[in-house]
């Protein structure tokens, strides 16, 4: 058995859109993934999350699901919609009530609550004013954060601003597959949006310190460890090509307090829009940074390729693919742990998300039997004792997801949960890897395969 340090928090991972539904009731507003989803074609079979896993209605339901698994922690998102529905105020009362029954019943139940304040459910009204392209956006933000933590912070000890600051800018204003579901292709605004969801960050963490000073504040990053597709001078130079991109544009202006030098003179007059003092605000130091990690990056040289990196990615022909096309490589996250506290030295890290989407069906008894996920959590769990017992500050880990959820533009034809939901009746059904994971969590430890 593979011990875990004491202390070492086991959680899941959620988020607002995905899981809540009722996006009509108590006075929420409308989100721009409510308006992206309901426009034709934007998602698989026009999938939306009116109703999602009825989490708004079903949580205590679905708390005693954390209990019995024996999670030591829970990561949700707050929708900003339900708490100022007009992007500003008045706020409404209701949904930050809804919030505060949230984090009681966790609390009740033993399960420390993980706030992340947004999780790409921008209200409509501020999208209609521009959204993450107008640097107003920073101040709302941190207005919001405001509101939240003077309500939550005596009870939530953990604060991320943001999950996936990459996703945000570049699948909702590069490749448009998210919502606000812009395709500039010339980058400005994915640049611009970077820089402003990083403004509203640095502007909201002096406001949780002070409203919630016991706490640790923090973000969620999805950093992909990159490795060349050869050993050719092309390829390792195009690995690192992509890697200045991805870890150095998306992380280093948090992790760093600055944009790489290398990276900006590529993007000419679409650079992000910087004003003094941004960097400052934006590099303050962090208590610690979640990371999300599922898979890696594998890519060539690419004379060709139309983008400024003239590289592409490629598929590694002896390796195992998840139902989201992605390549199962749990050494990648002992490369990226290493990396990232060789490079950043973060005082915490937490391992903010990680799982899988497998093509999960009920048996004719009605279970659901998930060996391929229970074989991908515990080679990951594996990499990351060896990652812990090599002194890199990881302190939890929180598998994503609980439940089956609504997969962004894949709708519900992904699942990632370890409880499978079924989507007409609204059953919750642990699947084999829940439990796995209860027994992970209760050995606090891993057996060595
Ligand atoms: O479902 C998403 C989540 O919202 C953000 N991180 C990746 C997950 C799986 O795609």
């Amino acid at each position: 058995m593979l011990q875990f340090p004491p202390g070492f928090v086991w959680g899941a991972a959620a988020s607002a859109y995905q899981i809540e539904g009722a996006v009509k009731t108590d006075g929420r507003g409308e989100s721009i993934w409510d308006r992206f989803s309901h426009t034709p074609g934007k998602t698989f079979n026009g999938a939306t999350g009116d109703v999602a896993c009825d989490h708004y209605r079903r949580f205590a339901e679905d708390i005693r699901l954390m209990a019995e698994l024996g999670l030591q922690a829970y990561r949700f998102s707050i929708a900003w919609p339900r708490i100022l529905p007009d992007g500003k105020g008045p706020i409404n009362e209701r949904g930050l009530a809804f919030y505060d029954r949230l984090v009681d019943t966790l609390c009740q139940a033993g399960i420390d609550p993980h706030v992340a304040l947004y999780h790409w459910d921008l209200p409509q009204v501020l999208d209609d004013e521009g959204g993450w392209l107008n640097r107003e956006i920073a101040d709302r933000f941190a207005h919001y954060a405001d509101v939240v933590s003077r309500r939550l912070g005596d009870r939530v000890k953990h604060w991320a601003t943001f999950n996936e600051p990459l996703c945000i800018a570049l699948l909702g204003y590069f490749t448009g597959e998210q919502a606000p579901g812009h395709r500039d292709q010339t980058f400005a605004e994915a640049n611009a949006a970077l820089h402003h969801v990083y403004l509203a960050h640095g502007k909201a963490v002096p406001v949780l310190r002070a409203n919630s000073p016991a706490s640790k504040i923090g973000i969620m990053l999805n950093i992909y460890p990159v490795y060349p597709a050869t050993d050719s001078e092309a390829d390792r130079a195009a690995a690192f090509r992509f890697e200045r991109f991805h870890t150095g544009w998306f992380a280093e202006p948090v992790l760093k307090g600055a944009y790489p030098a290398e990276v900006f003179p590529l993007f000419g007059p679409a650079a992000p829009p910087l004003q003094p003092g941004d960097m400052e605000l934006i590099g303050a130091p962090l208590d610690f940074v979640g990371l999300n990690y599922y898979s890696r990056m594998v890519v060539a040289d690419d004379p060709t390729a139309p983008d400024p990196l003239k590289t592409k990615m490629v598929h590694v022909a002896s390796s195992e693919y998840t139902d989201m096309d992605w390549e199962i490589y749990p050494a990648g996250l002992r490369d990226l742990l290493t990396m990232i506290d060789r490079e950043y030295h973060p005082q915490e890290i937490y391992i903010a998300e990680n799982g899988c989407a497998m093509p999960d069906v009920p048996d004719s008894q009605g279970r659901v039997h998930d060996p391929r996920r229970v074989a991908y959590l515990q080679a990951h769990l594996q990499v990351l004792q060896q990652a812990i017992a090599q002194d890199i500050p990881v302190k939890g880990y929180f598998v994503w997801s609980l439940l089956d959820n609504f997969e962004w533009s894949f709708g519900y034809s992904k699942r990632f949960g370890i409880v499978y939901v079924d989507y007409t009746t609204q059953r919750r059904i642990p699947k084999t890897s829940y439990r796995f994971y209860q027994d992970v969590i209760r050995a606090n430890g891993v057996a060595e395969v």
